[in-house]
């Protein structure tokens, strides 16, 4: 027998059993970047994995990264590359460098970048950028690097890569759709000497019970 999703709403787990006003909890998703995982950590799960992608780096009207699914589904549509389009790439990871400059991933130079969007239930999250921990109170998701698109090419935000990132299916052709470079700090207005100069940001996502 199938059970019906409609009718009646049935008792709320956070509604305890003396029918006393409570605060409804709410949640926050996340896209965790650069593994099909989510971060072992209480309360939290996966919505879904899918493949980071974005605007081509030198096309001008690129929207910002995004975290596709690996399962997609198609309203209306032809498969005509017709002009008036916004265009989607897959991104990579742009990551190599000198034998003395690659501070981390340069093994996934040119491989695909995976992603999850995971949820932290009855918390909400925070992305901080030149952290590598949280403040006190806070729970750490995970920890990575800071990563953007090339100082010359068109900018689609930043994203944190988990400092464990992986490659999607060890693909590693260098097709340079959307990219992700690592962002480091150039002293002047940037403060300094908190900051350092030429030093590759750190990142760490964080939650919190509310
Ligand atoms: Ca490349
Ligand atoms: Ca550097």
């Amino acid at each position: 027998m199938l059970l019906s999703v409609s009718g009646p709403p049935t008792h709320s787990p956070l509604t305890n059993s003396t029918q006393s006003p409570v605060t409804p909890r709410s949640s926050s998703t996340y896209v965790h970047w650069g593994m099909n995982t989510c971060p072992n950590v209480t309360a939290t799960t996966m919505v879904y994995s899918g493949q980071a992608a974005g605007g081509h780096h030198l096309h001008t009207g690129s929207g910002e990264y995004i975290c596709l699914p690996n399962d997609p589904e198609y309203d209306k549509y032809n498969q005509n590359n017709d002009e008036n389009r916004s265009l989607m790439y897959g991104a990579e990871y742009e990551t190599h460098a000198p034998i003395t400059n690659p501070p981390a991933l340069s093994d996934l130079h040119d491989h695909d970048v995976p992603c999850s969007v995971c949820l932290a239930r009855g918390k909400t999250t925070l992305m901080i950028p030149g952290r590598t921990s949280c403040y006190s109170g806070w729970t750490k998701e995970y920890q990575g690097y800071l990563m953007g698109e090339y100082h010359s090419y068109q900018g689609k935000g930043y994203v944190c890569m988990d400092k464990n990132a992986e490659a999607l299916n060890g693909t590693d052709a260098d097709l340079n759709g959307a990219l992700l470079y690592f962002v480091e700090g150039r002293c002047g207005n940037l403060q300094c000497p908190q900051y350092l100069e030429g030093a590759e940001l750190a990142c760490v996502v964080c939650s919190i019970t509310i």
